[in-house]
């Protein structure tokens, strides 16, 4: 599990002592990340079915370039990527707004699969009801990234259309990338390297983040320098009807 990237010894043991302090929950496992809510599965799907998804999302997505505003300047975000939805599922990032595209047939299927998962996750220990009945999804932003070249800037989900504590489930397919997570900070307080969790994401792992996760940290996908093929992230939300 540990990271590929070439970073410090220090990083390598950091990323090994956070990602195995996980609990095991049926099929789920807790990532300790003090105050929110991130369970993974990380062989979700078996790798056969992964691979056969990720062929089919390539071809049937129509991906496009994002422009997004960076720092008040409109820039090409630097993947591609797509919003899809149910209609009234318009969704604004980056002070940009999309309209959604429609659910390709391969995604429709896996709709109500990931919500089955993610119900399940729910419906175990401690339950809390609220919960399950949000892991609902009406849309997903699919991503894909081309090479290590590609990349997605630290962000937190937290968008008002997404609610205050959003149940955000995350398809990844390809190759393995590391997914950092961060602790939000105060203005002018500089995040140490134990303010980051790494977490490597499989082809054909979820992840599902809930409760306060987007309140309290931030993520994002790392450059990598070395050699990568392409990975596919789907991350299906639920945003408000006609929210705008
Ligand atoms: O590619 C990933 O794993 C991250 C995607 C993400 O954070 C997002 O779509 O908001
Ligand atoms: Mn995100």
């Amino acid at each position: 599990m540990l990271c590929v990237e070439r970073k410090s010894i220090a990083h390598r043991v950091r990323s090994y002592r956070w990602v195995s302090a996980v609990t095991a929950m049926a099929d789920w496992q807790r990532i300790e990340l003090p105050g929110a809510d991130v369970m993974l599965q990380p062989h979700w799907l078996a790798p056969a079915e992964a691979d056969a998804l990720l062929a089919t999302l390539l071809s049937t997505i129509p991906w496009e370039t994002h422009r997004i505003r960076l720092f008040g300047r409109e820039v090409a975000s630097p993947r591609l990527s797509c919003w899809i939805g149910d209609s009234g599922t318009g969704y604004t990032y980056s002070r940009t707004r999309f309209e959604p595209r429609p659910w390709p047939p391969a995604l429709a299927a896996l709709r109500p699969r990931v919500e089955a998962a993610c119900q399940a996750r729910f419906n175990q220990g401690r339950v809390k009801q609220a919960r399950f009945n949000q892991a609902r999804f009406n849309s997903v932003l699919a991503n894909l990234y081309r090479d290590g070249n590609d990349s997605m800037g630290w962000h937190s989900d937290d968008e008002p259309e997404l609610g205050a504590q959003p149940v955000i489930a995350s398809l990844s397919l390809g190759a393995e990338r590391c997914f950092r997570f961060r602790r939000r900070l105060p203005r002018g307080v500089r995040a140490t390297p134990a303010d980051t969790l790494r977490l490597p994401l499989p082809h054909g792992s979820l992840l599902c983040m809930a409760g306060r996760t987007q309140q309290l940290y931030r993520h994002d996908l790392p450059k990598t320098r070395v050699p990568t093929a392409a990975r596919l992230n789907l991350t299906f939300r639920w945003v408000t009807p006609g929210h705008d």
